[in-house]
């Protein structure tokens, strides 16, 4: 089937404000590209985000493992993300009642809500977890991503699992716009795909904690996804910048080998 352009997809009027606003710059600066800051230190991970900030479309943390968290490198990081243009989205893969999942999101120490555009949950509890959520994300415009399955070996969600992320995704569009997931799970055109597990050399690598990878050029061309999140295939080059420019690179031309019908 014909592949629609992220600008294209940004026009439409079903299409969530956030997921709109994000295919709209991934258009314009031309990128596909989520770096996993995957780091323990605020100041490392806040010229990360300013080194990388021209090639993302998205910063994805996980700031419970930062040593030195502190609501001035949330100011700081919402700061460079308007300076680059780039959404934050924390990986906090809320997993619980509606009642937890709201306070985990707006209070205690992180106070996720205030800053982060993105953030995601799993399907496993039911539909309240995502309700949970959108009490305190709606009202400030924030999006959610449904976790549909997972890159990590021996990972239990089955098809009909991940079916019913889809389902459940569907029915609460006016807040999850999309999944994270290893392949295009949905047709429709306003839902984003974001899928970890990916590096260069996909087929010598994978961790010893079960993480598997693919190469940017599945993900996006044959498994049909939207944007790549890379973590260790960018932290751990020697010269970080250059990956970055490298990863944005192959997603890029697997995703205009897409659009370009074939015949
Ligand atoms: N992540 C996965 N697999 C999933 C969901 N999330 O790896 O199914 C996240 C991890 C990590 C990043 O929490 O932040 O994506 C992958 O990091 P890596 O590229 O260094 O392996």
């Amino acid at each position: 089937e014909e592949e629609r352009s992220y600008g294209d997809r940004a026009q439409d009027k079903s299409t969530h404000p956030l997921a709109a606003q994000l295919l709209k710059l991934m258009e314009e600066k031309r990128t596909n590209l989520c770096v996993s800051a995957d780091l323990t230190g605020c100041e490392e991970l806040l010229q990360l985000a300013d080194s990388l900030g021209p090639q993302i479309c998205l910063l994805k943390t996980h700031v419970d493992i930062l040593q030195d968290f502190n609501p001035d490198f949330a100011k700081s990081l919402e700061d460079l993300a308007l300076k680059h243009n780039f959404l934050i989205f924390e990986d906090r893969k809320f997993a619980d009642i509606g009642n937890i999942v709201k306070q985990q999101y707006e209070g205690g120490l992180h106070h996720i809500s205030s800053w982060s555009h993105i953030v995601n949950a799993h399907a496993m509890p039911g539909p309240g977890v995502v309700k949970g959520l959108s009490e305190v994300g709606r009202p400030l415009n924030r999006g959610c991503l449904l976790i549909a399955n997972m890159s990590s070996q021996g990972s239990l969600a089955t098809e009909d699992y991940t079916q019913a992320v889809v389902k459940m995704a569907e029915d609460h569009s006016d807040f999850v716009f999309g999944f994270i997931s290893g392949r295009k799970v949905s047709d429709k055109p306003g839902f984003l795909h974001m899928t970890p597990g990916v590096k260069m050399q996909s087929r010598v690598s994978g961790d010893h904690l079960g993480q598997q990878y693919s190469d940017p050029h599945d993900v996006i061309f044959n498994k049909r996804s939207d944007i790549i999140i890379v973590g260790r295939g960018i932290l751990e080059a020697s010269d970080r910048v250059k990956a970055a420019a490298e990863y944005r690179k192959a997603g890029w031309d697997a995703y205009v080998k897409k659009l370009v019908p074939s015949n």
